[in-house]
């Protein structure tokens, strides 16, 4: 980009404004426009479908990593500001983690690493294999076919996350409804912002009345947090919000998504069920690959003029950075549209970077571990039961993944 004679970008050379009309896209196809843009032209502006202007878009894996460590880049100033967005309505809460900048940012994750500690995963990983165990039994009872999306996929990480957070199997189904509500793009502004106010006055309830059986739970965690003065409870609340979508919504498609990957990559699962050992690097290789979501989710806003991959981001401007994009970047991943359980080197950011890096990862990984290794093992003939060309896959979604997975054995 060239600069004039008194040194302000020349507005003529800034990056034109691609219109990113996020189409719904089919099995684990890759959004082209987002490929075109990581070779092409990685530091670029776009305008997504709600909202208003622009918004800078960054591609490549050093230049993400870059924009999401560096506190130029602010979560905080973008609550109120109508950045051009995919969803009509923004998922987090005011006070909400996600919208959160270091230090109030670093108190809030504080009080949830509590919940995500050692002790609390290892016992977390033992109460998913019986969950799965219990799952699997009834598909059994039920006999084939089924739809793994409503009998496994769904259930799993609902239980597990309503198990970390303190809800209770009765209100299991209520969280569902709410969470695919807000997250979704196409459910319309007023009926996700009616699903996000009852959600938190649940959460509300939930966290002033201390009723979590074991104090490790999240509920108990961020009572505790309240009664102490160490978060507000809209903090509490925003953080139980965004915890029960990511872990029942984001794990149920991406985990939903890793399965198909192996039913339609068959040498792949092969593979697999020879040699249960590979699991864990599989789940890594499934993570980097799998394109987890439509377009892009939160922005940030350059407080000062920053330089990314040469390109001068005034202050003010919105930026996004594409995790998946930068999860197939040519310069980090060798081959990246193979899908390779033998990769060695595989520093993907599925789960994001920085300070904003996924509480729950570590939880993620052990359900996609459990399911994976439970699956084929329990159904050791275990297909689809409809050609691949008619699975039919979710329309105006922020999170991808199949709509039902209808399965035989
Ligand atoms: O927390 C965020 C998030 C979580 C997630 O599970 C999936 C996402 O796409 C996102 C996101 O886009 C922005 C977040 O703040
Ligand atoms: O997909 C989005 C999302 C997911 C999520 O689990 C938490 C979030 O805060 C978000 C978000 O803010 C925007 C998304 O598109």
């Amino acid at each position: 980009m060239t600069t004039t004679a008194t040194g302000t970008p020349d507005a003529a050379d800034a990056p034109r404004v691609h219109f990113w009309a996020v189409p719904d896209l089919t099995g684990l196809d890759f959004d082209p426009l987002l490929a075109r843009l990581l070779h092409e032209e990685p530091v670029t502006r776009v305008r997504l479908p709600h909202g208003e202007g622009h918004a800078w878009l960054v591609t490549r894996y050093e230049d993400v990593k870059f924009v999401t460590v560096d506190p130029r880049f602010s979560r905080q100033a973008v609550w109120g500001r109508p950045v051009t967005r995919l969803a009509p309505h923004f998922i987090p809460m005011a006070d909400a983690v996600g919208f959160a900048d270091p230090p109030d940012h670093t108190r809030m994750r504080r009080v949830v690493a509590r919940a995500f500690s050692a002790r609390a995963l290892r016992s977390l990983r033992a109460h998913a294999q019986s969950v799965m165990d219990g799952l699997l039994d009834r598909l059994e009872e039920q006999g084939p076919p089924a739809d793994l999306m409503e009998t496994v996929n769904r259930p799993f990480p609902l239980a597990m996350v309503s198990e970390l957070m303190g809800v209770p199997a009765t209100d299991h189904s209520l969280m569902a409804h709410w969470s695919d509500t807000i997250i979704s793009a196409g459910a319309g502004r007023e009926a996700s912002e009616r699903a996000k106010d009852e959600m938190s006055r649940y959460f509300t309830d939930l966290i002033a009345g201390g009723h979590a059986p074991d104090s490790d739970q999240l509920a108990a965690v961020l009572a505790e947090a309240v009664a102490d003065g160490t978060l507000t409870e809209e903090e509490a609340v925003g953080l139980a919000v965004l915890i029960q979508i990511g872990g029942a919504h984001a794990v149920r498609n991406n985990s939903a998504n890793m399965v198909y990957a192996l039913l339609t990559h068959p040498d792949h699962l092969a593979r697999l069920r020879a040699d249960p050992a590979l699991i864990p690097q599989a789940v890594e290789e499934l993570l980097r690959y799998i394109p987890h979501r439509n377009a892009v989710g939160l922005s940030r806003i350059a407080l000062e003029d920053v330089e990314v991959g040469g390109v001068r981001i005034p202050a003010g401007d919105p930026v996004y950075v594409s995790y998946l994009a930068a999860n197939r970047d040519p310069d980090v991943f060798a081959d990246p549209a193979r899908l390779d359980f033998d990769r060695a080197y595989n520093p993907h950011v599925a789960f994001g970077h920085g300070p904003h890096y996924c509480p729950g990862a570590t939880l993620a990984r052990i359900e996609s571990e459990i399911l994976l290794g439970s699956l084929w093992t329990r159904f050791p003939g275990l297909r689809l039961a409809v050609p691949e060309e008619a699975l039919r896959w979710q329309r105006g979604a922020l999170i991808r993944g199949p709509e039902t997975l209808p399965v035989t054995w």
